[in-house]
């Protein structure tokens, strides 16, 4: 009963979700492709690579400091998602373009930092992690799906509880961390006032000593995850012993609940990759949460992004499927490479069009979001669409209207696509774009 168009006009009045009844508004703009993957749980699903790599991690964070959270539900309030980690009113995460909203007061959650606030106040061990299905509007890709996954990590202290030396607390508990010997980049100040301002709750002692104790935890995951990767990669022949070390690096980031902050990013395959972003918890969360003496920090790591690394998956399309060509390569607390059971050949088609020709919802301003073109193709080919991009623009000389181009790769990861099936399939995408986005196909 849950409706497919991308905005709420057309709704029905009631949508049910995980057994829960919710009113629709003219917020609404779930589609049925969406809420359809709520029930899939894939970082729960036993011998699932997302589910191998969160125990991986996991087992990183002893037991009984840090609790695990993996059950809590995606239907979240705006308050929770955005206010109670101080988002401005204004920011765009927070628009229909980006964020899927159930109604005006209720989303999907578009990152697991939704339950911070709620697991500070339950305040039932020092640490935390919580593991999860998150949601967000965005570009179709290899490494971009509407839907993927989420750990998120924090670690507390109490100033009073520690004999009123926090900071010689902290240091303690770092001297307990495993050392390792990986080179990793760090070039920047932990504190620099412009650019990653220490909190005026915080002395530059607390800072220093939070901030030490997050970068040595979450780099010990990260020497522990590549060295199951390499040895993975080296069994298969990809990877040899004498290969150059990893590199790894620091960069300063931003964060409406850390500060300072730092995003942590490993060179892949010619790129840096962005793994998580981290920092020194806002003081406005725990105080809010009715446990204001407390100081520490908090991590968000991409799932999906660490399984690629680890198991060679190289499409993020791969991480759905059902097919037991996928699932039966992975077994519980293996890592082993992805050996791909297909190479089909893509298949372009373009599709063209104006925009501005009718007075429908997204169409008649002539305002076209990206994302609403992502979401109407997926809608309609669903994962037999590898990727979208623009090929061309074009504005008449005496009209002055704009026509897009996108071209549209199919590929199933599973079998041989006909050329039928594809034609079929490029009809249904038109007639979703004209529908959703009113438009006028050229
Ligand atoms: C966040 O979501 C913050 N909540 C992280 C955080 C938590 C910061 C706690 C500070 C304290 P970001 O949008 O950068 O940040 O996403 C975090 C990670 O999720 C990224 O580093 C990346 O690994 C992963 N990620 C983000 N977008 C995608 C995507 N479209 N597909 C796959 N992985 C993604
Ligand atoms: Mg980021």
């Amino acid at each position: 009963c849950v409706n497919s168009r991308p905005f709420g006009e057309h709704a029905p009045p009631l949508l049910e979700l995980e057994n829960i009844k919710f009113n629709t508004d003219e917020w609404t703009n779930l589609p049925v492709h969406i809420a359809s993957a709520l029930p899939r749980k894939l970082h729960l699903q036993p011998s699932h690579p997302l589910a191998i790599t969160r125990t991986l991690i996991e087992s990183q964070f002893p037991k009984p400091i840090y609790k695990s959270y993996n059950q809590l539900s995606p239907i979240v309030s705006v308050h929770q998602n955005f206010d109670s980690l101080g988002f401005p009113i204004d920011h765009p995460g927070r628009s229909r373009t980006d964020t899927y909203y159930v109604n005006k007061q209720t989303v999907l959650r578009t990152h697991t930092s939704a339950h911070q606030a709620d697991t500070f106040r339950a305040a039932e061990t020092d640490g935390f992690l919580i593991s999860a299905d998150v949601y967000r509007r965005d570009a179709i890709d290899r490494s971009h799906y509407p839907v993927f996954h989420q750990m998120e990590g924090a670690r507390m202290w109490s100033r009073s509880v520690c004999g009123g030396d926090v900071v010689a607390a902290i240091y303690k508990d770092l001297e307990n961390l495993p050392k390792h010997n990986m080179v990793i980049e760090d070039p920047n100040p932990t504190i620099h006032a412009e650019r990653n301002p220490l909190q005026p709750e915080h002395s530059a002692e607390e800072a220093q000593a939070i901030a030490a104790h997050l970068k040595r935890s979450l780099e010990n995951v990260v020497v522990e995850i590549f060295g199951h990767a390499k040895k993975a990669a080296v069994a298969a022949g990809e990877a040899k012993e004498e290969d150059e070390p990893l590199r790894v690096r620091w960069i300063e980031a931003y964060f409406p609940f850390t500060s300072p902050s730092w995003e942590l990013e490993v060179f892949w395959q010619g790129n840096w990759l962005e793994l998580l972003g981290c920092g020194v918890v806002r003081q406005h969360l725990p105080t809010n949460a009715g446990v204001p003496d407390k100081i520490g920090w908090a991590f968000g790591v991409g799932l999906e992004r660490v399984a690629m690394l680890l198991f060679g998956i190289i499409d993020i399309r791969l991480f759905w499927s059902q097919d037991a060509r996928f699932l039966s390569q992975f077994s519980e607390g293996k890592i082993t490479r992805f050996v791909p059971f297909s190479k089909h050949p893509p298949c372009f088609k373009d599709i063209a069009f104006w925009l501005g020709s009718s007075s429908s919802a997204a169409g008649g301003g002539a305002v076209f979001y990206e994302n609403d073109l992502m979401e109407a193709v997926r809608g309609a080919a669903g994962d037999l669409v590898e990727d979208v991009r623009l090929v061309d623009e074009f504005i008449h000389p005496k009209t002055g209207r704009r026509s897009l181009c996108f071209r549209i790769n199919y590929r199933s990861l599973e079998r041989t696509l006909t050329n039928e099936e594809i034609n079929k399939l490029q009809e249904q995408v038109g007639a979703a774009v004209v529908e959703k986005l009113g438009v006028e196909l050229r």
